[in-house]
């Protein structure tokens, strides 16, 4: 049987992240995609120069021709620009939007039949408008984000608990912005949720609430350090468990921003969720009971999401 292609749409910081992991985990042959000339190739050409150390089988190639991407099986897309210090996630719509456009072409047109995982920021609204300019099946097009959100809550509790990773699971849900909802109450160590620990005197009540602010914060305190763009490694290993669940039909219980209508009250909106992810894309969006307090910090989300989304179509009519 043939690998399966896997295109990534944007050889940046990401793209390159994404192609060497892609490949050391041999998930397929990697196309990297991008509008500048010599990026992906460069890229491809030193990744597949790492095969004979790693020594992993897979072909690796870099292309600004659209027609290289044909018959991928997975494309994830972080083409566009991320953010400098200063600047949120919402500055950088009016560029991404543009960008989300020609993508979704370009993907409509060469890989119809792909699993879509974008990772542009906004998140949430590049999400849907990629998923709109691309005419895709809305369980076949999702967004990176609580993947992310919920690795950086699981490594700072990791850290206060002093205990491995491993054994920290954690949701985060919502949009991804700063109204993101980190849900202490599904987030556990060992099965023992977080109100537990508290009360068992593992932690306080005002260290957990500083993780979770920090756990909002995590994209802008990397950005804050590198000052020249944002994270990629933690990005691009989310991503790649993303499209590791698809390829594999692994069926992994992951939050991400996924097309909801019906549940959580919603009716057609792509916001951070938990979903189920095997072979045939989002399988399943998870609709958990939220307590008061839950809900309000989740609708207040849903709202901001919105806002973007209404920005959208108010600068591309052909959304609206
Ligand atoms: P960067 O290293 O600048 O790479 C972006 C690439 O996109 C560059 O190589 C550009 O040449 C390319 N590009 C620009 N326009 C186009 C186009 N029209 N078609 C194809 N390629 C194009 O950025 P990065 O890789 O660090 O980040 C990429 C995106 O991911 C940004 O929007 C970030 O904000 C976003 N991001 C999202 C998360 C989430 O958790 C959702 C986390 C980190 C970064």
């Amino acid at each position: 049987m043939a690998r399966p292609k896997i295109a990534l749409i944007g050889s940046g910081q990401i793209g390159g992240t994404l192609a060497h992991l892609a490949a050391i985990k041999e998930l397929g042959d990697v196309v990297l995609f991008d509008i500048a000339e010599g990026t992906p190739q460069g890229k491809a050409l030193d990744i597949a120069e790492s095969g004979p150390s790693e020594k992993f089988d897979a072909a690796l190639t870099g292309t600004n021709d659209y027609a290289d991407i044909a018959g991928a099986d997975v494309c994830i897309v972080t083409a566009g620009v991320p953010r400098k210090p200063g600047m949120s996630r919402d500055d950088l719509l009016g560029i991404n939007l543009k960008v989300m456009k020609s993508v979704g072409e370009g993907i409509a047109k060469h890989a119809p039949n792909a699993f879509v995982i974008c990772i542009t920021n906004p998140l949430d609204a590049m999400v849907w408008a990629l998923r709109e300019f691309s005419g895709l099946p809305h369980e076949k097009v999702v967004g990176m984000a609580g993947v992310l959100d919920s690795a950086r809550f699981r490594h700072f509790l990791s850290l206060e608990f002093d205990v491995s990773m491993r054994d920290v699971t954690a949701f985060v849900l919502g949009g991804h912005g700063d109204t993101m909802v980190p849900l202490a109450r599904y987030s556990t160590v060992g099965g023992i949720p977080l109100p537990d620990l508290v009360k068992m005197g593992w932690t306080t009540q005002e260290k957990l609430d500083a993780i979770i602010q920090r756990t909002r914060d995590g994209g802008a305190e990397i950005v804050g350090l590198l000052k020249t763009g944002s994270a990629f490694y933690a990005p691009a290993t989310s991503a790649i468990e993303m499209a590791e669940a698809y390829l594999k039909d692994q069926k992994r219980l992951l939050p991400c921003a996924a097309w909801v209508d019906g549940a959580f009250g919603l009716k057609g909106m792509y916001v951070g969720v938990p979903t189920v992810i095997g072979a045939g894309g989002v399988e399943r969006v998870v609709d958990i009971k939220l307590n008061k307090d839950e809900q309000a910090m989740f609708d207040k989300s849903v709202e901001s999401v919105q806002g973007l989304v209404s920005a959208c179509k108010e600068i591309d009519e052909t959304l609206a």
